[in-house]
């Protein structure tokens, strides 16, 4: 049958390639964005055998985009790993003169490589029996062709194939993103916990409300879009009822803690602001929530803590793990509630570390397990060569500009300190030679909080530069110094021209 499009080395090709592409679709449409999506354990082992230095320049020069080009680079690999796999079911198959080999072969190899890949026996079947099904459909065509005019005829037939794998893939994709669970804060059901104080959170949440300042250009003081920063392009799906939390390392009894333990406990409602360290001096990723947890010293002080340096690891289910003082995890909280909801899937349900007055990193999401140490040893980031372990540093950020109808000008941002709390702010319209006090937001009855600023000048008729500072509760003026990001974080004043 030398018309037949899979006798063709690049009828195979090509066969191979959409077999690829609807494999990824495939496995997508049974998964969602889950750990059981194909590419998701790709990502993983690319983003953890990325020399630090690269990821660190990445972050630096590229932002979240180098993130995405890692996905985008592992979804790459896993369509090329099942065209592969149909490849050579597709070659095996000729030299065996054997038609059933073609399909159930790619399916056969693409399912064991998924289930080793993600554990997950069932839904491996979507990428496998997806990238068969390209297979049969171009079998099933060769099969139907007469034989005549076998130049176009071929062409119809690839075309076809390659139609057909790309609308099964956009079905797949859509299919797959309804199935992702939900990642976002307002999605995410109310809070029901025994332990928590749900009327408390409401008036916590009440007084954020009224103690905003009425400027529509920045976040309100619990943010509406609060910022993610993920090791992986897709989060982990951990089941609550399967969720423990286990004190191990250098203690004198071992405890484990499930979700139902946890949520019988006397919980605290507490604002806390996070920031990253890898952003900008004046980037987005700093945002406010309340958040609703039980205080974690006493699971420390039933463990019996026998740490020689007094420190501790602390581990989670997407293999994220970070290192620092205990006395900083004894001001935290596990936290299982957000804005009075429960805690979003995409800021660490069921159960996240929240460490007042430190940097975001450390605020461990997806928490499963509190080592007691030793010996000082090094977290995710700072394997990569980041300090993030330590307070945060003090930032006025700058986030809104806009000419009012009268001609003058309206300023505004937000200002943190960390648990050192904000008392000023100060804005010089002059490239810092005068300094005139901003309007600053009601506080927040818990320190480690932001405040929002605005402030309204009349603007020069020539070039001016702006810059802004704050001062914390103790009447230190944030330092002026500037330094990158990299390693220790962002510092210094925002300043902007204005023309
Ligand atoms: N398990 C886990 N926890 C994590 C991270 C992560 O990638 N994995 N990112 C950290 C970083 S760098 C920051 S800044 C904060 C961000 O928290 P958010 O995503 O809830 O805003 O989470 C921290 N906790
Ligand atoms: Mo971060």
């Amino acid at each position: 049958m030398a018309d037949d499009l899979l006798d063709t080395r690049w009828g195979r090709l090509l066969v191979s390639g959409a077999a690829g592409i609807a494999g990824v679709a495939g496995s997508y449409a049974l998964t969602g964005a889950s750990p059981a999506f194909l590419a998701s354990p790709v990502e993983r082992t690319l983003t953890r055998t990325m020399p630090g230095a690269i990821v660190s320049f990445a972050i630096t020069t590229l932002g979240s985009l180098g993130q995405q080009l890692n996905f985008v680079t592992a979804i790459g690999l896993t369509a090329l790993f099942v065209a592969l796999a149909a490849r050579a079911a597709l070659i095996f198959g000729e030299a065996a003169n054997n038609r059933i080999v073609p399909a159930v072969g790619t399916a056969l190899i693409v399912w064991v490589g998924a289930v080793v890949l993600t554990d997950e026996v069932v839904l491996s079947a979507g990428g496998a029996l997806s990238a068969a099904g390209v297979v049969v459909v171009a079998q099933v065509l060769d099969a139907a062709s007469d034989g005549s005019d076998p130049i176009s005829a071929k062409r119809r037939r690839a075309l076809g194939t390659v139609g057909l794998a790309l609308g099964a893939s956009a079905l797949g994709f859509s299919v797959g993103r309804g199935r992702t669970p939900a990642a976002t804060g307002d999605e995410a059901p109310p809070l029901q916990a025994p332990g928590a104080d749900l009327e408390d959170a409401q008036a916590k949440l009440d007084t954020a409300e009224a103690n905003g300042l009425a400027v529509d250009g920045i976040e309100p003081l619990v943010s509406e879009q609060f910022f993610e920063v993920d090791i992986n392009s897709i989060d982990p799906s951990v089941d609550a009822a399967d969720w423990s939390l286990t004190i191990t390392g250098a203690v004198e009894e071992e405890i484990t803690l499930d979700y139902d333990d946890l949520q019988a406990m006397a919980a605290r409602n507490q604002f806390s602001t996070l920031r990253c360290v890898g952003e900008t001096l004046n980037g987005k990723k700093m945002d406010n929530a309340l958040w609703t947890g039980v205080p974690v010293d006493q699971f420390l002080d039933e463990a019996g803590v026998q740490s020689g340096c007094e420190c501790v690891m602390l581990r989670a289910d997407d293999d994220y793990f970070e290192e620092f003082p205990i006395d900083a995890l004894r001001d935290g909280l596990l936290v299982y509630g957000m804005n009075g909801k429960l805690l979003p899937r995409s800021h660490g349900y069921p159960v996240r570390a929240l460490v007042p007055g430190h940097w975001g990193e450390i605020n461990v999401k997806w928490l499963t397990e509190i080592e007691v140490l030793e010996q000082e040893a090094q977290g995710y980031w700072e394997k990569r060569g980041w300090h993030g372990t330590g307070p945060v540093k003090a930032v006025a950020k700058l986030h809104h500009a806009e000419l009012l109808d009268d001609g003058r000008r309206e300023l505004g941002g937000h200002a943190y300190a960390g648990t050192r709390g904000v008392s000023a702010v100060e804005v010089s319209t002059d490239g810092g030679e005068t300094w005139s006090a901003a309007t600053l937001s009601e506080p927040l009855p818990d320190d480690d909080v932001w405040r929002q600023w605005t402030y309204t000048y009349d603007p020069p008729a020539d070039a001016h530069t702006v810059v802004v500072r704050m001062v914390d509760e103790d009447g230190t003026v944030q330092p002026s110094e500037e330094t990158g990001r990299f390693p220790s974080g962002p510092s210094g004043w925002v300043t902007r021209e204005f023309a």
